[in-house]
């Protein structure tokens, strides 16, 4: 039977039974802002969170975030909790406050400066320092007071998210050795040779390895993370099991998939509210209707290939000319982690690129690259796929990507193509797609024109089969396949 809402609600007790549910991440899920002098709320960029609020809409229970929002001590009781989504509450939001110096150290620090360049191959170099790592451990245990003060003597099952986490398994168990705990990682883990560079990996691993459940998108991350542990430490891997048992404890460790909500997603797409916005939209960018429109939409991020995307683009248009005027691409582009040099850099790197290759190439009244800065709503982000001839997604290093599988959702009616970096951990899944190397320019660029020229039957036959794929393997699918496991155990 297919994994819906519904079943998923359905078969959510018998899962968890009587137990207390609880998400423990960084980000949290709505963020509440002082905007002109009133309160208002923002839904964050970012996968996990697309990822995991319909799933504790469904679920219920308490999700543990940084409150990182300058109204959000003004909404919340003195438990410092919020019922959220704010319009229709359905779950409790646990919000936890840090120091500037907190902040800087776990999340900008270590969790951003080492662990992140460390897990993905972009080449880019991780940077320890112990102070950072200090108030890493300073914030997880933070996390960990927080959810043994909410549990109590309860039965709870803790569900932890992602790299900024990676102790709290450990700080939870040493406590209370009853919690049911697993951790997912939505970032990829490296082969042995990348991690074992970091001076702090023991600590890192005998974190992981205290939980009852350790979950990566692919099965490529889990025979990284296991042939790590068989080199690093002492443990007992058991690849029959596909398990790790350390100090008398064994944790499973298994491949799930991340998603969307399918159903939703293309519900919204046939909305009114997305037709007038892409009405706006077409209006705001002034783009031709018989212009073959291409999207691209990341956090600006070094693992995305932003730059290797625009690179592509230019090389598209200095090798096919005749193109011009009658392709445009448009680049949403979200800040992300500002307060890092390296993202800094990149964000002006990507103006001057934009700025050269519209130069190069521009027209009087036609631009090559469109790129967006500004916040842009679910409903706009979906008007935009729905306009999009094709979607360019081109990370050097992902561990899922979701931003393919929206565009896929959006496209009810057939036209659209996905160009996928090989990269991802999308492109597992997803054998419609196009396939692309970031690194490799020239090919990227023939591949762009080999998408523009492709006979509508077969992107109209691919983009059926993608859709088939991501309507199964949706993200109720991807919570409740994580929670019958953990049944299992
Ligand atoms: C991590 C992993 C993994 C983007 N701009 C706007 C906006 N977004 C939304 C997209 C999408 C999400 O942000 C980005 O998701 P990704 O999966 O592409 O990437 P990461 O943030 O790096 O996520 C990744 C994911 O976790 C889940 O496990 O897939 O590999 O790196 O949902 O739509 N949303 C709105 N406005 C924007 O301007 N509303």
């Amino acid at each position: 039977m297919p994994w819906t809402k519904k079943s998923l609600k359905n078969r959510i007790k018998k899962i968890i039974g009587n137990r207390l549910l609880i998400i423990a991440s960084n980000r949290e899920p709505y963020i509440h802002l002082y905007r002109e002098g009133k309160i208002e709320y923002i839904r964050p960029v970012g996968g996990a969170v697309t990822a995991l609020d319909p799933v504790m809409r469904v679920c219920k229970g308490t999700w543990v975030a940084y409150g990182s929002g300058n109204a959000d001590k003004e909404v919340v009781d003195e438990k410092s909790e919020v019922r959220v989504p704010p319009e229709n509450p359905k779950y409790k939001l646990r919000r936890i406050w840090l120091t500037k110096e907190e902040e800087n150290g776990y999340y900008y620090g270590y969790a951003n400066k080492s662990l992140w360049p460390l897990c993905h191959m972009a080449y880019a170099r991780p940077n320890f320092d112990e102070v950072e790592w200090a108030y890493y451990k300073i914030v997880n245990q933070k996390f960990a007071d927080t959810i043994l003060e909410i549990v109590k003597n309860k039965k709870a099952f803790v569900w932890i998210q992602d790299y900024h986490l990676l102790l709290l398994g450990k700080m939870l168990k040493e406590k209370n050795e009853n919690l049911l705990t697993a951790h997912f990682l939505h970032i990829p883990w490296p082969n042995p040779e990348a991690f074992r560079v970091c001076p702090q990996k023991i600590e890192i691993l005998e974190g992981l390895l205290a939980n009852d459940l350790l979950g990566f998108h692919i099965r490529y991350h889990c025979s990284n993370f296991m042939e790590t542990v068989r080199l690093e430490m002492e443990a007992r891997v058991d690849r029959e099991r596909t398990s790790v048992t350390y100090g008398g404890h064994e944790a499973f460790i298994r491949a799930f998939p991340i998603s969307i909500d399918f159903d939703e997603n293309s519900k919204s797409a046939d909305s009114k509210e997305v037709e007038a916005a892409m009405k706006r939209l077409k209006h705001e960018f002034s783009t031709e209707d018989n212009a073959f429109l291409m999207v691209g939409l990341d956090r600006i991020d070094y693992t995305k290939g932003i730059v290797e995307k625009i690179q592509a683009v230019d090389r598209f248009f200095e090798k096919f000319p005749e193109y011009k005027g009658k392709v445009t691409f448009i680049q949403k582009g979200g800040l992300s982690r500002m307060h890092i040099a390296k993202y800094k850099e990149l964000n002006e790197e990507l103006n001057n690129l934009v700025e050269e290759v519209n130069w190069k190439h521009s027209t009087e009244k036609w631009s090559p690259v469109i790129f967006i800065r500004k916040h842009m709503t679910r409903t706009e982000v979906t008007a935009l796929y729905k306009m999009a001839d094709a979607c360019l997604v081109s990370p050097l290093h992902d561990g899922m990507n979701l931003v393919c599988k929206e565009y896929i959702a959006a496209k009810n009616d057939l036209n659209g193509a996905v160009l996928l970096s090989q990269f991802t951990g999308a492109a597992r899944e997803l054998g419609d797609a196009i396939f692309v190397n970031p690194y490799d320019r020239e090919n990227f660029a023939i591949t762009i024109k080999e998408v523009i020229e492709m006979p509508q039957a077969e992107k109209q036959k691919r983009m059926k089969n993608l859709r088939n794929v991501v309507k199964e393997n949706n993200i109720y699918k991807w919570a409740g396949k994580f929670l019958e496991e953990l049944k299992k155990i």
